[in-house]
């Protein structure tokens, strides 16, 4: 761990987050860590992987993204994340007593892709029922590559997202850059997308967690500006534009 917090930091942090939707703290984890981990996902995917997801689902969402799930596949590399202990008092402070880790999914997006268009990673009509992502950043995240995080502070309290331009720019909008080391803490119904990804292939970990009483199937179903979309049936439940 690079980062030592007192408790009345971690309830401040939460705290902020819950005002924000979100947080960005640089630095919260070591270069080496880091290290390791980007050269378990390079072996992993490769220079070309091919697409997991449905041609109709990438057209439509215009998310061109390849998950992967190392601790599924018994990959211990990317434990010392998910077992930091601050990342673990951070979770408790925001979510509450018998919170509940879900996965940790690797999200690869090739050189040349879109990105992921504005979304919620699950329906917001119930304020207790939602996911956190706890994004770690393994490589540089960068103007010139591409691929910044952009959320709309707040709107993890405004029900379901507006439909409307997938890639809208917002006055509010806050773009994310994270550099390697990164962790970014989202609430699942806080509007989030990702910009078009440019020079390089991109690369972020998402160690998802969700309250207590919350199903592990949450964010089966996506809400975007255009449509709710079921990953489990590749079915498109509602379409808006
Ligand atoms: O890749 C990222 O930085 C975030 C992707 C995302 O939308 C998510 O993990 O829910
Ligand atoms: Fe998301």
């Amino acid at each position: 761990m690079s980062k030592e917090y007192t408790n009345a930091a971690i309830q401040g942090l939460a705290k902020q987050f819950w005002e924000q939707g979100y947080l960005c703290i640089p630095h919260f984890f070591s270069q080496n860590v880091m290290q390791t981990c980007q050269s378990e996902i390079e072996n992993h995917f490769g220079e070309s992987p091919t697409f997991l997801h449905d041609d109709n689902f990438i057209s439509r969402s215009k998310t061109e993204v390849i998950p992967w799930f190392p601790q599924r596949e018994g990959n211990t590399e990317f434990d010392v994340i998910s077992n930091n202990s601050l990342l673990q008092a951070l979770s408790l402070a925001i979510l509450g007593e018998g919170w509940d880790e879900q996965y940790c999914m690797v999200m690869f997006s090739k050189a040349g892709t879109n990105g992921q268009a504005w979304h919620q990673d699950c329906p917001p009509e119930d304020p207790t029922q939602f996911n956190l992502n706890r994004l770690v950043y393994t490589m540089d995240v960068t103007p010139e590559l591409g691929g910044e995080v952009y959320v709309r502070p707040g709107t993890h309290k405004q029900g379901p997202l507006t439909t409307g331009p997938l890639f809208e720019d917002f006055d509010d909008q806050v773009v994310l850059v994270p550099k390697a080391g990164t962790l970014v803490l989202l609430h699942g119904h806080c509007w989030h997308r990702i910009g078009e990804v440019k020079s390089g292939n991109r690369v972020s970990t998402n160690f998802r967690a969700a309250p207590k009483n919350v199903p592990d199937d949450i964010t089966d179903i996506c809400v975007y500006r255009n449509m709710r979309y079921q990953f489990s049936t590749s079915e498109v439940l509602e379409s808006y534009i």
